[in-house]
């Protein structure tokens, strides 16, 4: 059973605990990233290719995970045997910058990437601010191609759209003119498409490019 810390919301304070957690995070020489999505989308499967990725480049990770309940995304990470603590919201649809730093400080980091995989939803994570350097979503094909233009606010927000489950274009018709001219109208965000299947994986690679890009910016 890993460790699971459970969220107390402080309202009102979120803006304070984000900026210490800048000061904190580049003292520490560590790049945060918020890794935002729907239930389902393949947060977790994108994060477990990505983190193998950047382990092959000599990179460490860690993944501080948000879930309203369970710890299963957080054993999953273990047992892979990447260092990731376990975050419960108990209810909350999204986690804030106190509780991400009361996660951060129990794994003990410098010189790395952590990642914060949120809570699955793409409304309430977009409005905190949790102090990282990188904000991105994970959009999967199979929550359909008008996203962009439903949930204005988190397509406004990321620096990077992950689109997952690239493997299933066709069998669900997705349209990615349609789906990028809806995110160009909110802003100019990179688009990297992957797919991580039994087959094998696409766009980690141009993925870990991203990280290691903002990770020497740092
Ligand atoms: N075909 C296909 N399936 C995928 C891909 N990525 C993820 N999946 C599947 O999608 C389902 C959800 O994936 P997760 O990685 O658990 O999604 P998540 O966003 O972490 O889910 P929550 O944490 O519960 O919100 C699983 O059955 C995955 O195997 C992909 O690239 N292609
Ligand atoms: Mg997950």
């Amino acid at each position: 059973m890993p460790e699971i810390v459970i969220m107390k919301e402080i309202k009102g304070r979120n803006e304070e605990y984000a900026k210490s957690n800048r000061e904190k995070l580049a003292g520490d020489h560590v790049l945060m990233v918020n890794v935002m999505g729907a239930p389902g989308s393949g947060k977790t499967t994108f994060l477990k290719a990505l983190c193998t990725e950047l382990k092959d480049r000599g990179i460490e990770t860690a993944v501080i995970e948000g879930d309203l309940y369970s710890s299963i995304d957080t054993d999953d990470f273990i047992a892979d045997g990447f260092k990731s603590v376990q975050i419960n919201t108990e209810g909350e649809c999204h986690i804030d910058a106190n509780v991400v730093r009361q996660g951060y400080d129990r794994l003990g980091m410098t010189d790395g990437v952590v990642f914060v995989e949120n809570v699955g939803n793409l409304i309430c994570p977009a409005e905190f601010d949790l102090g990282e350097g990188l904000k991105i979503i994970a959009a999967s094909v199979t929550e359909g191609d008008d996203k962009p233009y439903k949930y204005v606010p988190m397509y406004s927000y990321v620096d990077a759209v992950i689109l997952t489950k690239c493997d299933l274009k066709e069998a669900v018709g997705f349209d990615t003119e349609y789906f990028t001219r809806g995110l160009r109208a909110l802003n100019e965000a990179l688009v990297i498409e992957t797919a991580v299947t039994s087959a094998g994986t696409s766009g980690i690679g141009e993925a870990a490019d991203l990280i290691v890009k903002h990770y020497k910016e740092i």
